[in-house]
């Protein structure tokens, strides 16, 4: 049956500044591949925003590639999703100038990710990193998507693009669909190993898990995860007094589907010499075959290629349609 209906919209971006980590698979990537039958799915690697901190091209360049593939091997089918690298759609930066100018100075100055990354590169506070929300607003906006779905410390930046879209829309009418985060219920924050009070982050990689590391470095970062003194080493849920022992709990539950009464039954009385263990043996063989097939798909350099060749395609004409109309509407002469 022909139908006019318009399929409804995922879009979501990772920025290839490291290795992805189980963070960015529990709290985004997990959530990606869910919904490719039902949904026009867009995902790429936010290359433009990467450069916002100083990085090493060679590297820069191989992690984008290493990222599609793993994109690919997380159940990313091409077919199905426009997969594509954010430079290679100059929409991006073009309708992200417009709304450098939708945006203001006192929501940029608000955003937690901005005071983090300043603080951590002290050196290098340029105008990139403090106007960067107003790109990926652009991002979104671009593809008038229904959902975007990130990891909890991607909330705020969501919620700025909606108030971006609900600007605009009031001063011109209906140009931007306004878009919703969708955030998962467990794994949306995934902390560090080593500092359970800190997010795990790539550009942080002690304490980081990443999904193409060798199964014996992953246990090893599980036995020597930190939890904490309590007697009796009991595990239970508790985030706020039991950080290091909560964060496990919650990994293990997104990799096993047990749910937290589930693991307290599972180690009672058995201590935390035996629980850190588990959750590592859980976790590599969860992602042993992500691992292994995206190892195969890298070596492959012209099918990805011809991913990315593609995916640009699709998104740029998408991406065109809405730049086009956010031109006319703000008073551009049309070519
Ligand atoms: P960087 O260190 O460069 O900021 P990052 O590791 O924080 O990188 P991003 O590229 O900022 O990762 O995030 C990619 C996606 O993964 C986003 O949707 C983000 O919300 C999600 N994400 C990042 N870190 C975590 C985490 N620790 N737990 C859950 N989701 C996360
Ligand atoms: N800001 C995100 C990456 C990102 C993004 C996007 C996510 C850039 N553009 C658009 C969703 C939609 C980050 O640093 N994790």
């Amino acid at each position: 049956m022909e139908t006019t209906e318009r399929k409804k919209v995922m879009l979501s971006g990772i920025q290839p500044s490291g290795d992805l980590h189980i963070g960015n698979y529990l709290g985004a990537i997990r959530n990606w591949g869910a919904r490719s039958d039902d949904y026009d799915c867009y995902y790429f690697m936010a290359d433009m925003h990467t450069i916002t901190v100083r990085q090493n091209p060679a590297e820069l360049r191989r992690r984008t590639l290493a990222q599609l593939a793993q994109y690919i091997a997380c159940g990313l089918d091409p077919a199905r999703n426009t997969l594509f690298i954010q430079s290679h759609v100059p929409a991006h930066a073009e309708l992200g100038w417009v709304l450098n100018c939708y945006t203001m100075f006192g929501e940029l100055s608000r955003m937690t990710q901005f005071k983090d990354k300043s603080q951590k590169n002290a050196d290098n506070i340029n105008g990139g990193l403090f106007t960067y929300p107003a790109l990926m607003a652009a991002d979104i906006l671009l593809y008038q998507p229904d959902y975007v779905p990130v990891g909890e410390d991607q909330k705020q930046h969501v919620e700025l693009t909606r108030d971006v879209a609900v600007r605009f829309n009031h001063v011109y009418g209906e140009v931007f669909k306004v878009p919703e985060p969708y955030i998962p219920k467990v794994g949306a924050r995934v902390m560090m190993l080593s500092e359970p009070e800190r997010k795990m982050s790539k550009s942080d990689p002690n304490g980081c898990v990443f999904l193409m590391e060798k199964p014996e470095d992953i246990l090893r970062k599980f036995k020597r995860a930190v939890t904490d003194s309590e007697t009796g080493r009991c595990v239970y849920y508790d985030p706020q007094r039991k950080p290091g022992v909560s964060n496990l709990m919650d990994i293990y539950a997104a990799v096993t589907g047990k749910n937290y009464e589930d693991i307290e039954r599972e180690f009672e009385g058995r201590g935390y010499g035996v629980f850190k263990p588990a959750v590592g043996e859980a976790v590599v063989e969860y992602f042993r075959p992500i691992r292994e097939e995206a190892a195969r798909i890298l070596a492959d350099k012209a099918y990805l290629q011809s991913v990315y060749r593609a995916g640009a395609e699709k998104a740029a004409a998408i991406a065109a349609r809405t730049l086009r109309k956010v031109y006319k509407k703000v008073g551009f002469v049309e070519r």
